[in-house]
């Protein structure tokens, strides 16, 4: 069967990173670091997440986001974890981070690496104590190793990420990532400090019985996802929405089922960002059986033309994703 819990406390995150990139015979170690440093920003704010109700950070600062949106201090205190671990780490030239306007510069020039990251996604969810999550995708540089990056570096298609994931703060914290050799769940054991291996080669179902989509829009919607959804009406499928993105994506991927960002009057685009969020969960996705689309495109072979480009996002079970793609 597929998807099971295995080996409690056996294979450390950290020995897993290791062991995975010695069996890749160009690995240098870099990306090892890169990971690792994800991982310890993941824990820092795993903590910060779990005492927010009593440190008062859950609320909003006075300042607002790129996006005009008003960042809460968890927002903030998550980029800037992130931010130190991949300065530190030394392995990163430059991040994009969806809070912060502008390409984060780490002085690490001589990286081969840049990373772009959602930090804290579904933040609006974190007063109410609501799951959370993170959203990551490596990719190598495309301008030279000690000269400037450039905003080209990250205007990469999704098919060049070398890694990408995402953590999960829900009722356990979860790391789920890949390197483009399927797919791995981690679970955090905060006492011990440590990601353990909970979910080694996650497989979405080929089918599902769920879809999570934000049904406020629906007049707006295009005909082939209102079409659809009336299709899973029919199939007696249920809804499941929390509106964290992390969360929605992990159960279907889990349990199988489909996740729908469409355009709306709102956003002729959809809400979701290509870069921040799309990118890596579709490579998540794909490395996990799974499919995700714009309606007519594979996401990962998007040419993206600006760093905040939007686009529909469908990602889910083959056969769910595969009825859209027919219409
Ligand atoms: P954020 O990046 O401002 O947190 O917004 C992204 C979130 C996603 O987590 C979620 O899937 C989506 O917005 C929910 O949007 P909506 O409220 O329109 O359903
Ligand atoms: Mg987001």
């Amino acid at each position: 069967s597929v998807n099971t819990f295995t080996h409690p406390l056996g294979i450390t995150v950290d020995r897993f990173i290791v062991q995975n990139q010695h069996e890749c015979p160009e690995a240098t170690g870099e990306l090892t670091q890169v990971l690792r440093d994800i991982v310890l920003a993941s824990k820092i704010i795993s903590r910060e997440i779990n005492r927010a109700g009593l440190s008062g950070i859950e609320g909003l600062t006075d300042e607002e986001n790129v996006h005009g949106e008003k960042q809460r201090m968890l927002d903030v205190i998550a980029g800037v974890r992130f931010t130190r671990a991949l300065v530190s780490g030394r392995q990163v030239a430059a991040i994009l981070s969806e809070e912060r306007e502008g390409i984060i510069d780490t002085g690490n020039k001589h990286a081969k690496y840049v990373v772009i990251i959602d930090p804290l996604d579904g933040s609006s969810n974190i007063d109410v104590n609501i799951s959370v999550g993170t959203i990551f995708s490596v990719y190598k540089r495309i301008s030279k190793h000690g000269e400037d990056f450039s905003i080209e570096d990250f205007l990469q298609p999704g098919t060049n990420q070398v890694a990408a994931g995402y953590v999960l703060y829900g009722s356990s914290t979860m790391l789920v990532y890949t390197t483009g050799n399927g797919v791995d769940g981690f679970t955090y054991e905060p006492s011990l400090g440590e990601y353990f291996l909970s979910h080694p080669n996650i497989v979405q179902p080929e089918y599902g019985d769920y879809y999570s989509i934000n049904e406020k829009n629906q007049e707006s919607f295009p005909d082939a996802i209102r079409e659809f959804l009336a299709r899973c009406k029919k199939d007696n499928m249920s809804t499941r929405y929390v509106g964290s993105l992390v969360c929605d994506f992990h159960r279907n991927i889990m349990k199988g089922g489909v996740y729908l960002y469409p355009p709306t009057s709102a956003y002729s685009d959809g809400k979701l960002r290509l870069l921040y969020e799309c990118n890596a969960l579709a490579m998540i996705s794909e490395q996990a059986n799974g499919l995700a689309t714009n309606g007519n495109h594979r996401i990962l072979e998007i040419c993206p033309t600006w760093h905040r480009q939007r686009v529909p996002f469908y990602a889910g079970s083959k056969s769910l994703i595969e009825k859209i793609r027919d219409h």
